[in-house]
């Protein structure tokens, strides 16, 4: 019984704060250890790495190992069906309505009204992008179609000087940041004024100027780096944290582990983001996991924990402020679990009908975000169904813009494929490198497509 106390008194302070969620101070204590009544000594477990530890008390078990636990003189197991699911916070339900009216809006209507035109901004672009490579204009893409609640409400609550990490499905918050259609469309059809200049894949994103790491394609390898680039900023003395993305497949990989444990045992300023949107590719949560999504393993790891509605964007903001808060206040990590809901493909290569209802599909689609803040902003006389229809329109033309002036861009000289790795080029490079140029010299009416190529 008394195991299963411990685990409550976690689970209660847990509920206790994330149901009332935006309150600062809630939160940050409830990120606190707290001793129980059966265990007095008080919780400082640095005492054992520094001596200190009192060995005095033999009713108390003293193994290195934990520092938390107690006696007990009944074998009870510990079954986490046994236990009650992480709380959702929340600040809108889904009529756009303020749930507790106790909570004070953290943000005014200016940022408010800034947030909703960039979520519908970015959903242009995904529409436009997505259709566009049905049409065979660009070779792959994925949408944020649902999700876009995450990556503005988010975006918005951090510094735009904290180091992002994403893993591939957060465009938004590089466009809130100030990339430009432009570069979002010459990366994707892989144009000389592409940030990868043609040789990376759609999607892989990067932008020195924005603070955001450019995106790699095997999953979780920026968890890690996230914790290691958060150890230099706490080693510097820097104000910003770093930011990690990942999704709840990635969470799966060894490096999740690697990333969290390092970020926990090191006390380092990185916010874990997990946009929780049910499937990776076509494997359902179910088939990922059996515990309690992502912020459940929290605990395991010593790190903070905030389950969050990401279907609403003014509770991202808030559970994102107070990460934030703590992440730099108490240099300690924490990981912020937003849950939603994928809907469109996983991928322009994917096709969902083959692996979930329609029903499901159909619900969610019902339930987006944007539409959420919609109806709250409509509510409040901030929004009309006019400026709607505008900036929908005006937004799909800006975007048809850019792909219209993409199109005419060079591709970038076949050459550059050997730069930009090594300093020299290793021999072997520099033969391949030389095969080709006299392989499309001589050959040159073989390849018509050359004259979109930059070949000076
Ligand atoms: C190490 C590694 N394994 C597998 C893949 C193939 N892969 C690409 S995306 C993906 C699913 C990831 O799902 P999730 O993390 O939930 O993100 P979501 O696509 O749902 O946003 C997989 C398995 C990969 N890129 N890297
Ligand atoms: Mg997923």
């Amino acid at each position: 019984m008394a195991v299963r106390n411990t685990f409550y008194q976690f689970h209660g302070f847990s509920r206790k704060i994330l149901v009332s969620g935006s309150n600062r101070s809630r939160i940050m204590s409830a990120c606190r250890y707290k001793t129980t009544d059966a265990q007095d000594h008080k919780y400082n477990p640095k005492s054992l790495i520094e001596g200190t530890h009192s060995l005095v008390d033999d009713d108390k078990p003293h193994f290195p190992g934990s520092w938390k636990s107690r006696y007990v003189d009944k074998l009870e197991l510990i079954k986490p069906e046994l236990h009650e699911g992480i709380p959702t916070y929340r600040v809108l339900n889904w009529d756009g309505d303020i749930v507790n009216p106790k909570e004070e809006l953290k943000l005014g209507k200016d940022l408010i009204l800034k947030m909703y035109k960039s979520m519908v901004k970015l959903h242009s672009m995904d529409d436009v992008m997505f259709n566009s490579q049905r049409q065979g204009r660009l070779s792959f893409y994925m949408t944020a179609n649902g999700e876009e609640a995450i990556h503005i409400g988010s975006a918005a609550a951090l510094d735009n000087e904290d180091e992002v990490y994403g893993q591939y499905r957060e465009q938004g918050v590089l466009m809130w940041r100030g990339y430009t259609l432009d570069e979002f469309v010459d990366l994707c059809l892989g144009n000389e004024y592409g940030h990868g200049r043609g040789r990376t894949n759609p999607t892989l994103y990067g932008s020195k100027e924005l603070h955001y790491i450019t995106l790699s394609a095997p999953l979780s390898t920026e968890m890690p780096q996230a914790a290691g680039y958060a150890y230099a900023l706490k080693r510097s003395g820097s104000k910003n944290c770093v930011v990690c993305f990942f999704g709840d497949g990635a969470a799966s990989e060894g490096d999740a582990h690697a990333g969290f444990n390092f970020a926990s045992t090191l006390e380092v300023p990185v916010i874990y983001i997990c946009r929780n949107n049910g499937y990776a590719i076509s494997t359902h949560s179910y088939e990922q996991y059996h515990g309690d999504g992502i912020a459940a393993r929290a605990s395991g790891y010593g790190i903070c924990a905030i389950r969050v509605d990401g279907n609403d964007m003014l509770a991202v903001y808030n559970a994102i402020k107070a990460a934030r808060d703590i992440a730099l206040s108490e240099s300690r990590p924490v990981i912020v679990e937003a849950m939603t809901y994928r809907l469109g493909h996983h991928s322009t290569s994917d096709d969902p009908t083959t692996y979930r209802t329609d029903e499901e599909a159909a619900y969610w689609g019902r339930h987006h975000p944007i539409d959420r803040c919609r109806k709250f902003i409509t509510k409040k006389g901030w929004w009309s169904d006019e400026e709607e229809k505008t900036w929908y329109k005006e937004t799909r033309q800006m975007i048809i813009n850019s792909m219209d002036r993409a199109e005419k861009k060079l591709l970038p000289n076949p050459h550059e494929i050997f730069t930009d790795v090594y300093d020299e080029l290793p021999e072997r490079l520099k033969q391949q490198s030389e095969s080709l140029q006299r392989h499309l010299k001589e050959y040159k009416d073989e390849y018509p497509d050359l004259t979109k190529f930059h070949m000076e």
